[in-house]
């Protein structure tokens, strides 16, 4: 249906949001181009200061990075709207993007630190942002059920993190937790999981150049259905590693139980690495589907392809047993 504007509301202010913002991020660019050429800082600033608008959020400073694929991105489209995030719906589809606007991140957000390590205590994300770069990195992404994309994310390794909040001798693991809250997140009114999302890696996973703490995709802050304002992402393990939404971070002596460990101890396993060898219970794995093909005829690779770089954390163990 067409609807003519009333005469007393200017052109301007019906002006479709995207073509608006596209306008006003084109115009802004121009100015921020000089100052954007090296500071983590000014990175911080135009997340959660300046506020610099992009066709669907707020536009973020990077730089690329030489750990991304050279594989072509799915689209904004795909990434935003083919989600896993059981907080908003159980299942992967576009439940999580129809519920979107149910989840509004808190500004500030804050992160609690706990556990092994001397900088216990609530930092919020704009001083978790303080003085990091951020970068593209383009990453494939295996989940767990067989379906694959590729996302150009934006984060920071998570290692810089851990390294400012000074873990003990005794950390030999970080435990990640998601936002409880059941007004927010419809999902969590089901007790279709043992809420909050919980997920674990061991330190040297953590630590590890290719592990990173997600706040953007396409250059812009992660939409709500992606883990807003905060998540980790670890791209040779299946999806489900990549803690959503993030409030807390545990440094621990012994191997946190993550949720779905916890839920299906036999199909899930805490290591969850990629491998075309080990099959889930009920399905293979030595095949996926790239989005958007319906066809599952695309090879597994073990660790998802980045075995090069992570394979060695591994020699001596038992993929099968450790899975
Ligand atoms: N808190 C939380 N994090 C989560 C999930 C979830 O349900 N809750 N789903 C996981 C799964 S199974 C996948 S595949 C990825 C999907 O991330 P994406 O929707 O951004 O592609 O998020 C992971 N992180
Ligand atoms: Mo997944």
């Amino acid at each position: 249906m067409l609807i003519k504007p009333p005469a007393d509301i200017p052109s301007s202010e019906i002006t479709d949001k995207k073509v608006y913002l596209n306008r006003r991020q084109f115009i802004r660019t121009a100015a921020g181009t000089a100052l954007a050429a090296g500071a983590g800082v000014i990175a911080t600033e135009k997340l959660l200061g300046a506020q610099q608008p992009a066709p669907h959020g707020r536009k973020l400073v990077t730089k690329s990075s030489p750990l991304s694929t050279k594989e072509t991105p799915n689209t904004w489209e795909h990434i935003t709207t083919y989600n896993n995030f059981y907080e908003l719906e159980p299942g992967a589809g576009n439940g999580p993007s129809r519920l979107a606007k149910s989840f509004k991140p808190a500004e500030p957000w804050t992160v609690s630190v706990e556990g092994e390590c001397a900088k216990v205590g609530k930092i919020n994300l704009e001083d978790i942002l303080k003085g990091e770069t951020l970068e593209d990195r383009i990453y494939r992404h295996r989940c767990v059920e067989a379906w694959s994309m590729v996302i150009p994310w934006v984060g920071f390794p998570l290692g810089n993190f851990i390294n400012r909040c000074q873990p003990t001798s005794k950390a030999k693991f970080v435990e990640f937790t998601t936002l409880l809250d059941p007004r927010q997140f419809p999902g969590q009114r089901l007790p279709v999981l043992d809420w909050p999302y919980v997920e674990g890696l061991r330190m040297d996973e953590a630590m590890h150049p290719l592990t990173i703490l997600g706040v953007g995709l396409y250059g812009e802050v992660l939409p709500s259905q992606d883990g807003a304002p905060l998540r980790t992402v670890v791209p040779w393990k299946y999806g489900f590693k990549g803690i959503k939404s993030i409030v807390k971070i545990r440094f621990v002596e012994k191997q946190p139980v993550s949720t779905w460990q916890k839920t299906a101890p036999n199909e899930y396993g805490f290591y969850s690495n990629v491998n075309p060898k080990v099959d889930h219970p009920r399905w293979t794995q030595a095949r996926e589907r790239r989005l958007p093909s319906i066809f599952q005829n695309r090879p597994t690779e073990l660790f998802n392809g980045y075995g090069d770089q992570v394979a060695s954390m591994y020699t001596g163990m038992d993929l099968k047993k450790n899975f």
